[in-house]
């Protein structure tokens, strides 16, 4: 591939963009959808052909990056454009935790404000919502909304974690007040059944946390009382939140708008539509992917229905790597077969190894952006400060994320030199193809069997010649590893402790 991809329609077009044109920008985020798991990196066992288009039609990024290898702070850099090991909070966040973004922090949907774009979150938040104590038969505020969305209608944080309801503009939508919701993370509810006190309540296994109250036949984390009217149905939820979205750009194409969607598959609980069920071969994680992939179709379909195809950027990525047994009995192990969530990457979700972040990484601009690959390193941290580029607002403050406009739209091939990648509260970084693992104190693999990239000493791994980080190449190469050392200290400044308390999953 050529380094620098120089075409000059495009500068043009760029350049108008950057003064005039606005055109409308949906982020598409999955949720621990691996570099693996769609076809357009080339697996042959599992078949995404709506994804692929974006790749096909689009960018295909192979370097793109989370920045995290879990969702909160991967979303949070998304949505602030700053390293989330910066804000201590910016952990998996419980499902009654407060906003983690405070009010005054810069935010992407503010940007898109700011010249007048309506910006819309639909989907998987977990970024935390009010204050803390939620009194959830309330307004719940601050929120999206406060942040700089002007529609939200959201999952609070996980499908697996209550409250198992939408919230819309900060009200749990349909909720009927004569059955006031009640939502715990510390303690149940009287006589309310768990997975542990009434097994035969439960219609999905589950095999580590998720023992708390059961709805829908599923057990979940956290405990939950009454709103039943207002609880989702597990299987109608893509198709559901597909409307929502339909709805948002019908009420919306009259002006540039901005949507945040947030995909909830392939987490637990992998629950998805009968249509798809059986259909990948490889039980519910299979189907499920093949539901986000009709996500995108319908998307696609949608957009051009309302003639804003043309006009609109679509960025398709995932918050953090795969993982099979994330806490349920469902086969995601068992039914595996050849495929490759993580490709030829090593690790996955909650790993410092590469397919921790390393995601699917896709930009489709129909008809401004020429086709093509990119092995450039770029990452989600990065799109505000290139958002804001092209729809010409001038970032002010500083921020982790820099301006990667002109790679993740085509115009030229440069790569993000220095990344810093999270973990569970652990860093490591990506420095040109060699990636540095400071030694942390911590099991090889957690319950779900991936391992996190706690080695005992420091980790260089070149990946151009060890895609899998197979080699520990520290040793051989001690100028580059006292080299990367100063400069992962540089950026971290301090940061850094061998002896960090990893997040727990229980
Ligand atoms: C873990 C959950 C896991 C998942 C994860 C968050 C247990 C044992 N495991 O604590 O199932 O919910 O949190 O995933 O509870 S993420 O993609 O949203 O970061
Ligand atoms: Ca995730």
């Amino acid at each position: 591939m050529k380094k620098y991809l120089i075409l000059p329609v495009l500068v043009t077009i760029i350049c108008q963009a950057q003064t005039a044109s606005k055109p409308n920008i949906i982020v598409v985020l999955a949720d621990d959808l691996g570099y693996g798991d769609v076809s357009a990196y080339g697996s042959k066992t599992i078949n995404t052909p709506n994804i692929d288009r974006l790749s096909k039609e689009g960018i295909s990024f192979t370097n793109g990056y989370a920045t995290s290898a879990t969702s909160t702070p991967s979303r949070y850099a998304l949505m602030t454009g700053m390293y989330p090991w910066r804000n201590d909070n910016a952990k998996i966040l419980a499902g009654d935790a407060p906003l983690l973004i405070s009010e005054s922090q810069l935010t992407l949907p503010k940007i898109m404000k700011q010249v007048g774009y309506k910006t819309g979150a639909i989907g998987k938040w977990h970024l935390g919502m009010g204050i803390g104590k939620t009194d959830w038969n309330k307004k719940i505020t601050p929120g999206a909304n406060e942040i700089g969305f002007d529609y939200s209608y959201l999952i609070a944080a996980t499908v697996d974690r209550v409250p198992t309801v939408y919230i819309e503009n900060g009200m749990v939508a349909g909720l009927d007040p004569n059955d006031p919701i009640q939502v715990d993370y510390t303690k149940n509810f009287e006589e309310k059944p768990t997975a542990l006190t009434n097994p035969e309540l439960v219609r999905m296994l589950w095999s580590h946390g998720h023992n708390n109250s059961v709805i829908n036949g599923i057990p979940r984390i956290g405990f939950m009382k009454g709103g039943k009217s207002a609880i989702w149905k597990d299987d109608e939820m893509a198709i559901y939140l597909a409307d929502k979205v339909d709805t948002f750009l019908i009420e919306n194409k009259n002006q540039p708008f901005f949507l945040y969607y947030g995909l909830h598959e392939p987490h637990v609980p992998r629950v998805p539509h009968s249509d798809f069920v059986g259909k990948s071969g490889m039980g519910p994680r299979g189907d499920a992917i093949l539901e986000a992939d009709w996500c995108i179709g319908k998307l696609l379909e949608n957009l051009e229905k309302q003639n804003l195809l043309e006009n609109t950027i679509i960025i398709f990525s995932s918050d953090n790597g795969p993982v099979l047994n994330d806490g349920y009995k469902d086969d995601a192990v068992e039914k595996l077969g050849n495929h490759k969530p993580s490709a030829a990457l090593r690790g996955g979700k909650y790993s410092l190894f590469d397919a921790g972040t390393r995601v699917p990484f896709f930009v489709f601009w129909k008809g401004k952006i020429q086709p093509h690959k990119s092995d450039a390193v770029v990452c989600q941290m990065d799109l505000l400060p290139s958002i804001a580029k092209i729809v010409g607002v001038k970032v002010n403050q500083k921020i982790d994320g820099e301006d990667f406009s002109s790679t993740l739209f085509g115009i030229e091939n440069k790569s993000r030199k220095k990344l810093i990648v999270e973990a569970s509260g652990r860093l490591a970084m990506r420095n040109g193809n060699w990636i540095l693992i400071p030694p942390y104190n911590g099991p090889i693999r957690n319950e779900t069997g991936n391992e996190l990239g706690n080695l005992k000493e420091y980790g260089l791994f070149d990946i151009k010649d060890d895609e899998g980080q197979l080699y520990n190449i520290a040793s051989k190469n001690p100028k580059k590893l006292k080299q990367l050392k100063s400069v992962f200290n540089q950026i971290t400044k301090g940061y850094y402790n061998q002896n960090i308390e990893q997040e727990k999953l229980r």
